[in-house]
């Protein structure tokens, strides 16, 4: 036992009455909801490197958290896995996630570096046997080192190429060691600065065939867990390649790879593609490959990827509402890719910061749940698209009609189409009666 969260207790669920700051008012990982276990629907991760690597820095001043595992060497980094499992069972989440940088030291060599990541996953697993905590995802960190300044995959040097295919086989490893539900490619610095230096054509050839190696990879060595690729619009290059859904499901056809790697869907990036979360989440679904989601709150101001806690909970409710009618989370899960405002530094706060973020997401959960099983909704969404039941217009879609067609029937039938209301300010109204 460390003594970094002496005398903060154990977060257990006391109900939305309570006067206790740790506890949940909603989460309650036993409570039914659509006949599942709240926590099985959840399935909620902690973040690493938010949480145990990240010092408070920002574009304007250094470190603002004193932590005791802050440092190099393999002594620090078991400290930091300590305190890590012991915020695990505090808060009773059942996984986690990490990239190699945010739980091993950084080697001399490439060997050293992973040989490192090795003595972690010894480390750790145990601990995850112990506590019953399951690793979400794995991913790797190919873009704080110097050397991915112009990206990992998509980098001009085929030398860098190499480095990184050689730390994603480390990380799959890993993964696949630690049990991983899945493993995450965040395409870090897949993307470029200017036109004037950079070859689009190629960098998307390498980065397919770098994923054609992932893949392959995965099926050599058994990997069950899924693949997901998680997009970004921007920073940290200006134009990431990955932008949103729709981009990442476009490279994936054109390479097809579309049945091999689905999609972790982060919130704040949502934002910044200038999408709402829940739009993310929808085109996932009606392309099939919703995989996982990071959860998040992005300013709508800001600009860049604030990664606050989640606390809006008609936006969480939007967002569960459409992973629920997908069928809900498979071996993905909800990973708190947040971190706490550089100002907030006690362990409290920490916390904190998870409760209620876990707390605003099982609100959401259980309004988005009432949504369905009510079914208002899915009536009006039905009702609207209604005429397409029709016998002329299943011909229309099916092929049995051309444009000619279309202008003789339009003739003979004397088509007018009076518009119809799209109902919004009432279906508003009606998702407000859940929350
Ligand atoms: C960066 C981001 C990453 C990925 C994992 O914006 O979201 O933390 O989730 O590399
Ligand atoms: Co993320």
């Amino acid at each position: 036992m460390t003594d970094f969260f002496a005398g903060i207790p154990k977060i257990a669920h006391e109900g939305p009455e309570t006067a206790n700051e740790f506890a949940f008012r909603h989460y309650d990982p036993e409570e039914l909801v659509m006949g599942k276990r709240m926590e099985d629907h959840l399935r909620f991760a902690v973040a690493y490197w938010h949480s145990f690597a990240w010092q408070g820095q920002d574009p304007f001043g250094g470190q603002t958290f004193q932590r005791p595992w802050f440092g190099d060497g393999m002594d620090l980094a078991r400290l930091k896995a300590d305190v890590a499992f012991e915020m695990f069972d505090i808060l009773g989440v059942p996984f986690f996630c990490f990239h190699d940088l945010d739980i091993r030291p950084e080697g001399a060599t490439f060997a050293e570096s992973v040989s490192n990541l090795d003595a972690m996953v010894d480390y750790v697993g145990p601990k995850m046997e112990a506590t019953g905590t399951g690793l979400l995802w794995g991913t790797a960190n190919l873009f704080t080192h110097r050397r991915f300044m112009a990206g990992a995959a998509t980098n001009p040097d085929p030398d860098v190429f190499a480095y990184a295919g050689a730390t994603l086989k480390s990380c799959i490893d890993a993964t696949h060691r630690l049990g991983g539900q899945n493993y995450v490619m965040w395409g870090g610095r897949e993307g470029y600065e200017t036109l004037l230096n950079t070859d689009l054509t190629r960098e998307a050839e390498q980065f397919a065939a770098m994923l054609r190696m992932v893949v392959d990879y995965k099926h050599k060595i058994g990997f069950a867990g899924t693949l997901l690729i998680e997009p970004k619009p921007q920073e940290p290059t200006k134009h990431q390649y990955d932008y949103d859904v729709q981009t990442v499901y476009g490279f994936l056809k054109r390479f097809g790879l579309e049945d091999e790697v689905k999609v972790n869907v982060e919130q704040g990036h949502a934002i910044l593609a200038g999408h709402s979360f829940e739009h993310e989440l929808a085109m996932a679904a009606s392309l099939g490959i919703l995989g996982s989601i990071d959860i998040n709150r992005n300013d709508y101001q800001s600009g860049w990827d604030t990664d606050q806690f989640p606390n809006n909970v008609p936006e969480m409710a939007l967002a569960y509402y459409e992973i629920l009618k997908a069928g809900g989370f498979t071996t993905g899960g909800t990973n708190f890719d947040a971190k706490l405002r550089r100002q907030s530094l006690d362990p409290e706060d920490l916390i904190l910061a998870h409760a209620g973020g876990m707390d605003a997401c099982a609100r959401g959960l259980k309004a988005a749940a009432a949504m369905l099983e009510d079914g208002a909704l899915e009536r009006l969404r039905a009702e609207r698209y209604a005429g397409w039941e029709g016998a002329e217009a299943r011909k229309m879609l099916s092929g049995g009609y051309g444009l000619e067609d279309l202008d003789a029937y339009v003739r003979q039938a004397g088509l007018d189409p009076e518009p119809r209301s799209g109902r919004q300010e009432r279906l508003e109204n009606l998702v407000n009666r859940y929350l």
